[in-house]
């Protein structure tokens, strides 16, 4: 008998559960909304193109949003992408596949290419992560397992989704060394900090659940 051989995915991740997916969409539109809306936010605007004071529509500047909303473990682009089938093969990843897990929001950002929402990892769900999504991101650093993993929620214009992940471990790196961001006052209940170059992050001082399940998508 011929062996049929697993078909690999465009990419492996946790996709959200439609209710908390509706959530995280209604979240992240009033973010967007409430951040343009922000003066300190106004008179930044040069890193995004727009001269100081004018109106920045950032929900129209992040037009681009997924379809699904999840966060990518692996990209695989079926197969193509270097250690797909080794990920794939993973004990963690034939377990944990089509099942429920709950991720844990820690903050809303924003730059002048992508808005994504930061996801701290547990210790179980790092088993699925692989080992080298940081370094494939920024080969010159060494950050820490996990701190990559995110949510697109939208990029800008002629960006890729893939520079969300990107983007993310920029703020990280600059946490890392000791810089905190410039605090901007409040944003519906939560610190927003300026980091420079139209980085902006919404800390949520309490930790947004989400329920998911593992899986591939192989459109
Ligand atoms: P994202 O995880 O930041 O949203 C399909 O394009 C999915 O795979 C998207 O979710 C996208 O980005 C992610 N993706 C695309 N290219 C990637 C790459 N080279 N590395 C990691 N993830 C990638």
């Amino acid at each position: 008998p011929t062996l049929e051989k697993d078909i690999l995915p465009l990419y492996f991740g946790w996709f959200l559960a439609k209710r908390d997916e509706d959530n995280l969409r209604k979240t992240a539109h009033e973010f967007l909304e409430q951040l343009g809306n922000l003066k300190a936010f106004k008179k930044r605007l040069q890193a995004f193109g727009r001269e100081d004071k004018h109106k920045l529509d950032l929900l129209k500047y992040f037009a681009k949003t997924p379809n699904i909303l999840h966060c990518t473990t692996k990209f695989c682009d079926y197969g193509k992408m270097p250690g797909s089938e080794e990920y794939a093969q993973l004990e963690a990843v034939r377990k944990g596949y089509s099942k429920a897990f709950t991720l844990h929001i820690s903050a809303l950002f924003i730059t002048p290419r992508t808005a994504g929402a930061q996801v701290e990892l547990t210790q179980e769900q790092l088993h699925v992560w692989p080992s080298d999504a940081e370094r494939e991101a920024m080969p010159k650093d060494v950050l820490p397992r996990g701190s990559r993993a995110h949510i697109t929620l939208g990029c800008a214009a002629d960006v890729q989704d893939v520079q969300t992940g990107i983007d993310l471990l920029e703020f990280v790196k600059l946490q890392q060394a000791g810089r905190e961001g410039e605090n901007m006052g409040e944003l519906l209940g939560s610190k927003i900090s300026y980091y420079d170059n139209g980085m902006w992050m919404l800390a949520l001082p309490r930790k947004k659940e989400i329920k998911t399940i593992f899986s591939g998508y192989y459109g």
